[in-house]
């Protein structure tokens, strides 16, 4: 069966690169840290007997053929890229969990007629540019051209980062997988919810995966003086996105299953004593259902400039990604229950109110996710926590259900 030590000592070896003051890991992607990462999980599928490769987006993929050579492949993937100061778990305990299962059956010379991948995809969280699931959305195919444009903090490109490490962005195409050659995909990855926990399980079968729809707000308005101005003549953006703010939460609460967030805000020119000229904050909404998350999107929308209006401020809403919320296969959810059983854990159902790389598969191959307890629910933060008993219980899940699609 598993090691679970090998798997709990990979983890922690993973989460020392990028490792910050705060204890939480910093690894963006097409960086030295996610690099130095890519290298030290390329060592473990070498370890695990598999054949190694990275693809045209930097997709990094270990493959171990099974009995019948030309048979639809396996995958089972996640990503090793993070958020600023994030968690050692997310995303790392997919791509390593996979990787024992992948070694555990070389090491007891178990035969599978299906091949089986082990993919690290290329910037799932898109903390960098703001976009993410680069790599998973290659894979699937829709992957576009004008997307790699977008920049990150110092006005990189995804295009030019890819290139300084020694990626072409002309061929992005390549890195997309025939659906003939896929049977299946199933990620293991932490909750990061309070679900789990709550109903007092290790471990649970993700029905369905939450949407998220990312934009960026441009409020612009005029610079001046803060004593000299009467309130009733200001154009101040920064108000005016206080306003804008308190709406959308408002809103979002009106809607058990909808969910906003406001994760970056900048004011400039930033001086104590100036009335702001402008303003930018980003916008994380999402929902599992697409039709809410439509009709609460064009209500903030409408509201927001209606108070633009009032208060004489321009608004701009760049969009960022736009993810359709995607269901899991049934097929595959019935066979990780049925992992789950042999196990000896009861099969539990939730839905997923983060974003996965899975969801990118959605409309190209069965797909599929397995998910272990997080403590407190705490992620995208130091203090992310999932014990090594319930590390090794998702693993042995998805061993199973590997051990069943294969
Ligand atoms: O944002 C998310 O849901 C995921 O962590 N990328
Ligand atoms: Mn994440
Ligand atoms: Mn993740």
């Amino acid at each position: 069966m598993i090691n679970e030590e090998r798997l709990w000592n990979r983890l922690m070896a993973l989460g020392e690169l990028g490792k910050q003051p705060s204890g939480g890991v910093t690894r963006f992607s097409f960086t030295k840290e996610e690099r130095q990462a890519k290298q030290l999980v390329a060592s473990y599928m070498e370890e695990a007997g598999m054949r190694i490769r990275e693809d045209a987006v930097g997709n990094l993929i270990g493959r171990r053929d099974g009995r019948l050579a030309n048979a639809p492949a396996v995958l089972i993937g996640s990503h090793i890229d993070t958020v600023p100061d994030g968690g050692m778990f997310d995303g790392a305990l997919g791509v390593l969990a996979g990787i024992e299962v992948v070694q555990t059956l070389n090491e007891q010379r178990i035969q599978h007629d299906h091949p089986i991948e082990v993919i690290a995809f290329t910037d799932e969280e898109g903390s960098r540019f703001g976009f993410g699931m680069i790599g998973s959305r290659a894979m699937a195919g829709t992957l576009r051209e004008e997307q790699l444009g977008q920049v990150d903090s110092d006005g990189v490109t995804i295009g030019e980062a890819m290139k300084r490490v020694g990626l072409d962005p002309l061929n992005i195409g390549e890195a997309s997988k025939e659906p003939s050659t896929v049977k299946a995909y199933v990620e293991l990855h932490i909750e990061q919810g309070r679900v789990l926990e709550k109903q007092g399980l290790p471990a649970g079968v993700v029905s369905g995966i939450a949407g998220p729809l990312w934009t960026r707000w441009i409020l612009t308005g005029e610079a001046g003086h803060a004593g000299a101005n009467p309130m009733d003549s200001r154009k101040d953006p920064l108000m005016a996105a206080a306003e804008i703010m308190q709406f959308i939460e408002e809103e979002a609460n009106k809607y058990p299953a909808t969910v906003a967030t406001v994760g970056q805000i900048s004011v400039k020119p930033g001086g104590v004593n100036v009335i702001p000229g402008e303003v930018e904050f980003t916008l994380d909404h999402r929902t599992i259902d697409e039709e809410i998350r439509n009709v609460v999107e064009n209500k903030i929308i409408a509201q927001a400039e209606q108070i633009c209006r009032r208060r004489r401020v321009e608004l701009y809403i760049e969009p960022l990604q736009r993810v359709t919320p995607a269901p899991c296969s049934d097929s595959i959810q019935e066979v990780i229950r049925e992992a789950c059983r042999k196990t000896g854990i009861e099969p539990f159902t939730l839905p997923s109110g983060a974003g996965h790389d899975g969801m990118q598969f959605y409309n190209a191959w069965p797909m599929g996710m397995i998910f272990i307890r997080s403590k407190e629910g705490i992620s995208h933060n130091p203090a992310e926590w999932s014990s090594k008993e319930d590390c090794a219980i998702g693993t042995k899940i998805l061993f199973e259900t590997i051990r069943e699609l294969t």
